[in-house]
C-alpha cells in the first residue's frame, strides 16, 4: 500500500477519454478473479469485470493480471478496486481529460527559460531570480574563433543542466512546430500564464519563439552553427542565479547546422502569419546554414579536451540533410532542395534510441507527407505507405509487449522513445484514421502517465505518484518541496550509467524497472527538452483527436 492507495494497481493516473481502451495492470495479484471500478465519492461499483489470467512480463519483471474496463465510458472520477489489494489511485474518464497535462508540459518550457527572472505571478512558488544572461560568452577555440565574445541570450536550459545545445534546441523545436502545423489553433492567447500572455498572440508561439530567438544567435557569419553554449563542466545542484561559471561558445558542425536549418525553415511557415519579417529572417538563416552544410558536409563534433558537458556528438548526417532539405523545400518550393533529398532507401522502421541523432528522418517525412501537392509523382504514396507500415509494426509490437507500449530496449530517455513511436502512430492516424493508431498513441501515454512497471506518472506534478527528486538543478537548489512541474523524467534506462555516481539501484533491476526517483540519477531521472517535446506533441494530438 502507498498511503490509502495500492501501488500494485498500475494505470494512467490522470485519466482516459470516454472511447479509449482502458486497461489497468494488477501486479502480485495472487490470481485474483474480479475487479471493479468504483465511483470516487460514493465508492459504489459502477463496473465489474474479470481479470485476465496471470502472466509473467520479462521486461517489467512482474507477474501481472490485466483489468480491461474499456466498456466504461461514463464521465466521472473513479478508482479501481481489487479484493485483497485495495483501491488504485484516482483517475478520471472524460473529454479533454489531458488538457491540463498538455498545457503543463508546455509551461514546463517556461520554467526552463534562461536569461530572465521567473516572476511569482507566472511561476508561483517556483519563482526565481534571473540566471545566465549570456550577454558576453567567450569563444572557445573549437568554435573557430581565437578570441572575443558574443551575446547569446534567451533560450531554454536543455535539461537538468544549464547548457544550451543547438542540436537539442532544433530537434525539440521541430516537434513543437509540427504540432502547431498540424493543429494551428492548439493553444491561444492567455492559456499558459506566461509574461507574453495577453499580447493577442498564441502563448505557444510566444514560448517557442523564446527558444528560436536564442538558437538564431548561434549562427556564425559564414552560416555554420556553433554547437553549444556551456561551461567546461556541469554546475553543482544550484539555482540558475548562483551558477556563475564562465560559459563558452563551443564547436561548430554539420549536425547542429542542419538541424538548425530544418527548424528555422519550418519556423518560417510557423511565424509567417504573425510576423513576416521574423519569419523571413528565419528562412534566410536556414538557407545560409544549409549552404554551409553543403560545403562542410562531414564536420562531426566531439568534446574538446577539458569540456565534459553534453556532447550530442552525431556522426551520421544523412537524416539531418533529409530533414533540412525537406523543410527548406516546403518553405521555398525551390526544387534544388528536393533534388538533393536522398529519397532512396528511406528507413521507416523505428528502433529504440532513435532520438536526437536519428529521428530527423521522421520529422522530414511527417512534414513532406502533409504537402501532397508539392511532391513529385509517387513520393507521397511512398511516404504514406512507409509511415503506415511503420505504425502497423509498432501497433503489433505494443500488443505483444509489457504495458502495451512498443519499446523492448530501455535506453537513456526511454520515455521519449515510447512517445516518439507514438508520434509515428499519430502521423499514421492523420493519414488514415484507423482506431488502432489512436489507441496505440493512447496506450503509450497511459504508460508514461502511470501504467508502467514503476507505478509512477513520469510527468512532474501530474498524477498521484510522480517524481519528487528529478535530476534538475533548480528543483534541487530551491527551497520548494515539489519539483518544478510539467517536466518529463527520462525513464527506465537499463544501461545504468550513473550507478557509480551515488545512485542506488535495486540489484539487477528488470529493464522497465531501471529507474529511481533519486536526484543524482542523471541517467534515469533527468528531464530534457527533447523528452517534453514528443510528450507535448502527443498530448496535444490526443486532445484534438480523442473522444
Ligand atoms: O539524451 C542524451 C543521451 O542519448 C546520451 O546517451 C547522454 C550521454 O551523452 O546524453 C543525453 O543528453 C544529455 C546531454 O548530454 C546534456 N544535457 C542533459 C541531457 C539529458 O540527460
Amino acid at each position: 500500500m502507498d498511503g490509502i492507495y495500492s501501488d500494485m494497481i498500475r494505470l494512467n493516473q490522470i485519466g482516459y477519454y470516454p472511447k479509449a481502451t482502458k486497461k489497468a495492470v494488477i501486479v502480485e495479484s495472487k490470481n485474483a478473479g474480479k475487479f471493479s471500478v468504483v465511483d470516487a465519492t460514493t465508492k459504489e461499483a459502477v463496473f465489474q469485470g474479470s481479470l485476465s489470467e496471470p502472466m509473467t512480463w520479462e521486461l517489467a519483471g512482474e507477474q501481472v493480471q490485466v483489468a480491461d474496463f474499456s466498456e466504461l465510458n461514463t464521465e466521472g472520477e473513479y478508482h479501481i478496486f481489487v479484493d485483497g489489494i485495495g483501491y488504485s489511485y484516482p483517475f478520471s474518464i472524460g473529454k479533454k481529460v489531458l488538457r491540463k497535462a498538455f498545457l503543463g508540459s508546455v509551461k514546463g518550457l517556461y520554467y526552463q527559460r534562461a536569461g530572465m527572472a521567473l516572476e511569482e505571478q507566472y511561476a508561483g512558488k517556483w519563482h526565481r531570480p534571473m540566471g545566465h544572461p549570456d550577454d558576453s560568452i567567450l569563444f572557445h577555440p573549437s568554435s573557430g574563433k581565437d578570441t572575443g565574445y558574443m551575446a547569446s541570450p534567451k533560450g531554454w536550459y536543455d535539461a537538468g543542466d544549464y547548457g544550451k545545445y543547438v542540436l537539442n534546441a532544433s530537434f525539440p523545436l521541430g516537434q513543437f512546430f509540427q504540432l502547431q502545423e498540424d493543429y494551428p489553433e492548439i493553444i491561444g492567447d492567455n492559456e499558459l500564464n506566461i509574461p507574453e500572455s495577453g499580447n493577442g498572440q498564441s502563448d505557444y508561439l510566444d514560448e517557442l519563439r523564446y527558444e528560436m530567438d536564442w538558437v538564431l544567435t548561434m549562427q556564425d557569419t559564414d552560416g555554420g552553427l556553433f554547437h553549444k553554449l556551456t561551461a567546461f563542466g556541469f554546475e553543482d545542484m544550484i539555482m540558475p542565479h548562483k551558477s556563475v561559471k564562465q560559459r563558452y561558445i563551443i564547436g561548430k558542425g554539420t549536425a547542429a547546422t542542419l538541424d538548425f536549418a530544418a527548424a528555422a525553415a519550418k519556423a518560417y511557415r510557423i511565424f509567417l502569419a504573425q510576423d513576416a519579417t521574423y519569419a523571413q529572417n528565419c528562412l534566410d538563416a536556414a538557407k545560409k546554414a544549409y549552404a554551409w552544410a553543403i560545403s562542410n558536409p562531414e564536420v562531426s563534433f566531439v568534446n574538446p579536451e577539458g569540456i565534459i558537458t553534453g556532447q550530442y556528438g552525431d556522426t551520421n548526417f544523412d537524416d539531418e540533410f533529409f530533414w533540412a532539405g525537406a523543410e527548406l523545400y516546403l518553405s521555398t518550393r525551390d526544387t534544388t532542395y528536393l533534388d538533393n533529398l536522398k529519397k532512396d532507401n528511406l528507413n521507416f522502421a523505428y528502433k529504440p534510441g532513435d532520438g536526437w541523432a536519428s529521428y530527423m528522418r521522421f520529422l522530414g517525412m511527417f512534414s513532406l507527407v502533409k504537402q501532397k501537392d508539392a511532391l513529385p509523382d509517387g513520393f507521397y504514396e511512398e511516404l504514406k505507405a512507409g509511415i503506415l507500415g511503420s505504425a502497423d509494426a509498432l501497433v503489433k509490437k505494443a500488443a505483444a509487449l509489457d504495458y502495451f507500449q512498443p519499446i523492448d530496449d530501455f535506453q537513456w530517455g526511454s520515455n521519449s522513445d515510447v512517445l516518439n513511436t507514438a508520434m509515428i502512430m499519430a502521423q499514421a492516424y492523420q493519414l488514415e484514421p484507423k482506431e488502432v493508431y489512436l489507441k496505440g498513441v493512447q496506450q503509450a501515454v497511459d504508460y508514461v502517465l502511470g501504467n508502467n512497471a514503476m507505478g509512477y506518472s513520469y510527468l512532474t506534478g501530474f498524477g498521484t505518484k510522480t517524481p519528487m527528486f528529478i535530476h534538475h538543478r533548480q528543483s534541487a537548489g530551491d527551497a520548494v518541496e515539489e519539483p518544478v512541474p510539467g517536466l518529463l523524467s527520462g525513464g527506465p534506462n537499463s544501461r545504468l550509467q550513473d550507478a557509480s555516481s551515488g545512485v542506488v539501484y535495486p540489484e539487477d533491476p528488470a529493464p522497465m524497472k531501471s529507474w529511481v526517483d533519486q536526484e543524482p540519477s542523471f541517467a534515469s531521472n533527468e528531464i530534457c527538452l527533447n523528452w517534453n517535446a514528443p510528450l507535448t506533441y502527443i498530448l496535444g494530438f490526443l486532445e484534438q483527436e480523442s473522444h
